[in-house]
């Protein structure tokens, strides 16, 4: 009878130790699926971040460098996975996957945001800006700053504004050196009105297109030119494709770093700042990056066998003079108080 207690002891001790081991395993299942609330402000998220350019280009470099500082910042709560060379879809489809939620961060050039908020079409006005440091002072100042509230009627956040750079001519047709040279040539533009009727305003026959399809259209000739920062032009081989390169300089492409409001709003006030100041962080090295990647590249387009031309003085004011009926039709389209207030900026940064 003793033997029979003894034994029973033994069943209902093992019973409750059974019962506990898996009380604790399932509480810690539970945490890892739910994150862990206190250090880092809720449950561990995931930040999926697309952009166009291939992952030699300084804007994936800088994305790198943003999720460097996120994942340390916020002790790992929150991840930043990185996508380049439109693995995620172009400026405009990653762009409205932030608006519906399904992605959390692109950085587009302003040209394609146009289409969301039409005022970014005030970068869009041909030779603009000057140079790189009078466009970060208009970017980083009120007016710069100011338009990127207005997209967040459009479910977006703009944390800050990257740099693309100053846009150049290639093409595979004939040396580009003033307005008569334009003539008939097929030009694939971003997607953005203004770039279009500018580029026929100068004679050429443009074409709108992703920039995910722009290395097949030039090499199946369904266009024959294209324009980009030297950069873009070197690091994605488009000299494998284009024999001429013109210092058309026409645009200063700004890229724009965009959240989805949707996953921006769900993160805490801290985690917020954590993402701005990222940005802003990283976004200077991209700058720099970028500004060197430019410089270096125009030298290294023509190793390629590129033929360059440089424009003279008298051809660039005969091209700003031409686009100048285009600028005064879309100063209403734009709103004439962005373009007025950009104006202004540009004066007083000079
Ligand atoms: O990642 C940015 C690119 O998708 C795009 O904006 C590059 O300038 C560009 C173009 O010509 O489309």
């Amino acid at each position: 009878m003793k033997k029979f207690f003894m034994a029973l002891f033994f069943v209902l001790l093992i019973g409750v130790l059974a019962a506990c081991g898996n009380a604790d395993s399932e509480s810690s299942s539970g945490d890892s699926d739910g994150g862990d609330e206190s250090a880092s402000g809720g449950e561990e998220k995931v930040i999926k971040a697309g952009i166009g350019l291939n992952d030699d280009h300084p804007q994936y470099k800088g994305l790198l460098k943003f999720k460097e500082i996120v994942e340390e910042e916020t002790d790992g709560a929150i991840k930043v996975e990185t996508y380049h060379s439109g693995q995620l879809g172009d400026d405009r489809s990653m762009t409205e996957a932030l608006q519906l939620g399904s992605q959390e961060v692109t950085i587009p050039s302003t040209a394609p945001l146009a289409n969301f908020v039409s005022d970014f079409s005030v970068f869009d006005i041909p030779f603009l800006f000057p140079n790189e440091q009078v466009a970060d002072e208009v970017l980083d100042g009120e007016v710069g700053q100011d338009l990127l509230t207005k997209l967040e009627d459009q479910d977006l956040v703009g944390l800050t504004y990257w740099e693309n750079g100053f846009r150049d001519l290639t093409n595979s047709k004939r040396a580009v050196a003033s307005v008569d040279d334009f003539d008939g040539l097929k030009i694939r533009t971003m997607e953005n009105d203004l770039h279009l009727d500018a580029f026929k305003e100068l004679g050429a026959n443009p074409t709108p297109m992703a920039f995910t399809e722009l290395f097949t259209a030039l090499q199946q000739g369904t266009v024959d030119g294209q324009e980009n920062p030297y950069a873009t032009i070197y690091l994605e081989k488009l000299y494998e494709v284009q024999e001429h390169v013109s210092d058309t300089h026409h645009i200063y492409s700004p890229f724009v770093f965009l959240m989805s409001k949707s996953f921006y709003d769900g993160l805490t006030e801290d985690q917020q700042t954590i993402m701005k100041d990222a940005a802003v962080e990283a976004g200077q090295e991209q700058r720099e990056m970028n500004r060197e990647a430019n410089e270096e590249y125009l030298q290294s387009l023509q190793d390629e066998g590129m033929e360059y031309t440089e424009i003279s003085d008298e051809d660039r004011e005969e091209m700003v003079e031409t686009v100048q009926p285009v600028i005064e039709d879309y100063k209403e389209k734009i709103g004439e108080e962005t373009v007025d207030k950009v104006y202004q900026a540009i004066e007083d940064a000079q």
